[in-house]
């Protein structure tokens, strides 16, 4: 087993689109455990923090703009192997190459309004739940079913 935590966040396209309760599922569904979770509207200063590998890409404005032009849901997710898994659970970035079954591809649209947001890596998950949660709101806790499957 390789226990992980990563940052997951339904961006405002999923909030406005009515779909955080249907994303929320895809997690739960694979097993994963929901450590923390808030309605956040994520200011100019903690976007730039959370897509700092992209500054300075053409893209780069559009995203904090677009990050920032309503509320997202915040969240921390634990499970083995969860980094690499949820980003499974999300589809490819591009949603004319995310397949059916993903979120994106079977949501999104439009490349780059493709509804969610998963850390690439154990740095970047780092960064990012820290850019978004205290210590504290960090719940921890043991599912007696995780013995079981
Ligand atoms: O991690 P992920 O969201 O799948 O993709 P990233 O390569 O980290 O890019 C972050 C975000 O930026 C992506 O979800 C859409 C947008 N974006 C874009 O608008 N244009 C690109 N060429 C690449 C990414
Ligand atoms: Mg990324």
């Amino acid at each position: 087993e390789h226990m992980e935590r990563t940052f997951l966040m339904v961006k405002p396209d999923g909030v406005q689109r009515g779909l955080i309760g249907r994303i929320i599922s895809r997690f739960e569904d694979k097993g994963f455990t929901l450590v923390a979770c808030k309605v956040v509207q994520v200011t100019e200063n903690q976007a730039k923090i959370h897509y700092a590998e992209h500054d300075g890409k053409d893209f780069f404005l559009n995203l904090v703009n677009f990050i920032t032009s309503g509320p997202v849901v915040a969240m921390v997710w634990e499970g083995d192997d969860i980094i690499a898994l949820s980003r499974v659970v999300n589809g490819k970035t591009n949603v004319n190459e995310a397949q059916p079954g993903s979120i994106r591809g079977d949501f999104a649209a439009h490349t780059p309004k493709n509804l969610i947001h998963g850390s690439d890596s154990p740095e970047s998950s780092k960064r990012e739940i820290a850019n978004f949660f205290e210590d504290h709101e960090l719940v921890k806790y043991d599912k007696t079913i995780s013995s079981w499957i």
